[in-house]
């Protein structure tokens, strides 16, 4: 088995120290750090995404995966990410409220961060009102929100409202599994990207 297919097989079985090890074993090898996420680390959560929808995986195991993630996501995060002390614009990205799933919004960021922002991320669970409170603290130009789930997703909704009431100068983009370009055409999103990748670059679109 080759590294990138061994890390995506360490990811779906939970093992966070075995994914970190050979996160940084590919890195040392000289694995271009996006082919050991695509290969490695969305592989691996791909196939873990299959068998829960198929009930053969459960939140437990959800769960462990996630933190497995983390880990490699912290190994290569330095890779991917420019120097902060480059940035010329800041974005502020959370999960919407009442959704706790962060794996996507923090590769999101770690993308933004490559292509010279400077990223103030929320986390996950956000209320509006926090959306609003870090948009202000912080300067931000863009406001980027998440969601995971079909429930969730009305909160984007809410937020954008919250930001447009509160009468910030901010852009927002929205994305995430369930999200599509027609739902951020109906709650008046600037912008939709399907993966990091898209939201990283739609973000310097943005703000040009
Ligand atoms: Co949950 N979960 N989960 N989960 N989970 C999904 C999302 C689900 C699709 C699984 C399934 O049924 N097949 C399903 C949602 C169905 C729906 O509503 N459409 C689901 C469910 C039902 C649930 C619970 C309700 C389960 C339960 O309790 N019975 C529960 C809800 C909890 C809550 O949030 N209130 C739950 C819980 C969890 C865990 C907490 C255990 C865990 C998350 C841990 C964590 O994030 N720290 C978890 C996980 C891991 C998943 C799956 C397996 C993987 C998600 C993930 O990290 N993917 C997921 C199945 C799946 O997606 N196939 C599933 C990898 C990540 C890189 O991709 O997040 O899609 P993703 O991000 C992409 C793009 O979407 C995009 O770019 C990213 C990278 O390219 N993107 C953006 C994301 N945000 C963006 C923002 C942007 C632009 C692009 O602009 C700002």
């Amino acid at each position: 088995m080759d590294l990138t297919s061994e890390i995506a097989q360490q990811l779906y079985d939970g093992d966070a120290d075995g994914v970190a090890r050979r996160v940084e074993q590919a890195l040392e090898q000289g694995l271009d750090p996006r082919q050991v996420l695509q290969q490695g680390l969305l592989a691996g959560m791909g196939r873990v995404g299959q068998d829960f929808q198929a009930g053969e995986l459960f939140v437990p195991e959800l769960i462990v995966a996630a933190r497995a993630m983390h880990a490699g996501l912290d190994r290569l995060r330095p890779h991917l990410a420019a120097a902060d002390g480059d940035a010329d614009a800041t974005v502020v990205i959370g999960t919407v409220q009442g959704d706790l799933h962060d794996i996507g919004k923090r590769l999101v960021g770690i993308m933004m961060q490559g292509v010279g922002l400077r990223v103030v991320d929320l986390g996950h669970d956000v209320a509006p009102d926090r959306f609003v409170e870090a948009a202000h603290k912080e300067g931000a130009a863009l406001v980027g929100l998440s969601a995971l789930l079909s429930t969730t997703m009305p909160m984007m909704r809410a937020t954008i409202e919250a930001l447009r009431e509160a009468g910030l100068p901010v852009r927002t983009l929205v994305g995430g599994a369930p999200v599509t370009r027609r739902w951020a055409d109906e709650i008046g999103a600037d912008g939709y990207a399907p993966d990091a990748v898209a939201a990283a670059a739609l973000a310097r679109e943005l703000l040009r």
